[in-house]
């Protein structure tokens, strides 16, 4: 989800700024379970060790931009109430660079070392193209310092090719070449500037990417730009030496009725027909999985059988709730299945938890960022304790491995390795009968789940 503009943001008649955003607010420290201060870590702990590597290293967290700096938290029955201070409202250049320092107060306080933007959260849209660049290096200048002092780093870049008008049809899915041409613009300044950043990768959400209806659109010629706009992206990367990683993230409407990358096998599939797959990854967003009917698991489940699984926007859906509201992820279960898929790929290389949130409409007050994210990580760093236990445990992938044991050896070899046909296999049954099943004691794996959460 992305912010409606930033335009709406209140409480901006507080006069002079002073030289911190969050004064109020210290270093975000660990503080163990046992504590009550609302303001401290209780599981998080950025540098302890589980399974032989820190925290903060199988995490990677990352704050997103857009959401965390410019989401007035408007909904669709009423405008933002996000009460930010320091943010004049207006689209200047300074206020932009002023904001990036108060991203970085934020995310430094917070212990967060990761960060992703959109061009046009970081900067203003100008009138012109030149212009909107010009003020987007400006802006990255500082990023830039602000990285060097700081040590944060760029998680991933991106460019929003679904907010202005021109792109009210699609970007690279445009019915008008001039608006392809226009998002290619785009991506290429976005991803330069992400490249001079150091960005360790760089992902392409397409917004507008599907239809509204099939009555005006040529499903086939749409799919095939969307593909020419990639491997331009993947030409330009290569002139440019940029070799951070590119990812696609899945979601299968809103805001348009059907989005052409559905959701993981869709991405999967568009990928491979248009032979892309070697070139991106899939960056999954929770509350994407779910509006797609699909549980998050399975969504990473299914990338990583692909080897594409790349990186993560983490976040929750409300059940309730029809949209993408873009929680923050409380739930430990949750939690626990997303770090066990990490933890059975080997851990993030390039990707990392990056907290596709935003606050509620009532949480409006600037020191809700913090309980929001602190919230987030804590959820995160019980999930992968657990998720590790689960795996040192060994019970359960004992039982998954167990169940397809009879592909080991005999007939099950044979198949697998493509020795045996249909006349072999009639042989066996006529000579075996009935298959001898053993239960999928899903009940019992439940339960085993929840000896550790
Ligand atoms: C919107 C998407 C978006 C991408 C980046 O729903 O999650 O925020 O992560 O364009
Ligand atoms: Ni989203
Ligand atoms: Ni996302």
């Amino acid at each position: 989800m992305f912010p409606l503009d930033g335009h709406c943001l209140a409480g901006n008649d507080h006069g002079p700024m002073s030289s911190e955003a969050f004064p109020e607010i210290q270093k975000i420290q660990y503080e163990g379970p046992s504590s009550k201060n609302p303001l401290s870590f209780k599981h998080y702990n950025a540098d302890e060790e589980v399974g032989g590597k820190a925290m903060k290293e199988h995490m990677r967290f990352s704050v997103a931009y857009w959401h965390a700096m410019r989401n007035p938290l408007a909904d669709p029955f009423g405008g933002g109430t996000a009460q930010r201070p320091w943010d004049d409202g207006s689209d200047s250049v300074e206020n932009a660079q002023n904001r990036a320092r108060v991203a970085f107060e934020f995310m430094e306080k917070l212990g967060v070392e990761y960060y992703c933007f959109h061009d046009r959260d970081v900067a203003p849209e100008l009138n012109t193209l030149e212009e909107s660049n010009v003020a987007l290096d400006a802006v990255v200048d500082v990023l830039a310092e602000e990285q060097e002092r700081t040590g944060i780093k760029l998680l991933w870049g991106t460019a929003c090719l679904f907010a202005h008008f021109r792109y009210n049809q699609g970007a690279a899915t445009s019915p008008n070449a001039d608006v392809f041409a226009y998002a290619a613009a785009q991506v290429k300044k976005a991803m330069e500037v992400t490249h001079r950043l150091g960005g360790t990768g760089y992902t392409f959400w397409g917004g507008r990417e599907g239809y509204s209806t099939l009555w005006n659109t040529d499903l086939k010629r749409e799919l095939d730009h969307l593909a020419r706009l990639l491997h331009m992206a993947v030409d330009h990367k290569k002139k440019i030496g940029f070799e951070g990683q590119f990812y696609i993230e899945p979601k299968p409407r809103e805001p348009s009725t059907h989005q052409y990358d559905s959701d993981a096998a869709a991405c999967l599939n568009f990928l491979r027909e248009h032979d892309l797959l070697d070139h991106l990854k899939l960056n999954l967003e929770t509350n994407h999985a779910t509006l797609a009917g699909h549980t998050m698991m399975h969504e990473m489940r299914v990338a990583a059988s692909a080897g594409a699984l790349g990186s993560v926007d983490a976040n929750t859906g409300d059940e309730l709730i029809g949209w993408d509201t873009d929680q923050f992820p409380t739930d430990i279960y949750l939690t626990t299945q997303i770090m066990l898929e990490i933890l059975e790929v080997g851990g993030f290389t390039t990707g990392g938890l990056n907290f596709d949130a935003k606050c509620r409409r009532e949480s409006f007050e600037p020191v809700d960022l913090f309980h929001a994210h602190i919230g987030g990580m804590d959820a995160f760093a019980r999930g992968l304790k657990i998720a590790h236990a689960i795996r040192e445990d060994g019970r359960l992938s004992d039982f998954v491995n167990d169940r397809y044991s009879s592909y080991n050896s005999g007939i099950g070899a044979k198949i697998e390795s493509g020795d045996v046909g249909f006349e072999e296999l009639e042989a066996h049954v006529l000579a075996n009968g009935e298959p001898d099943l053993k239960s999928g004691r899903q009940e019992m794996l439940e339960n085993l789940i929840n000896e550790f959460i």
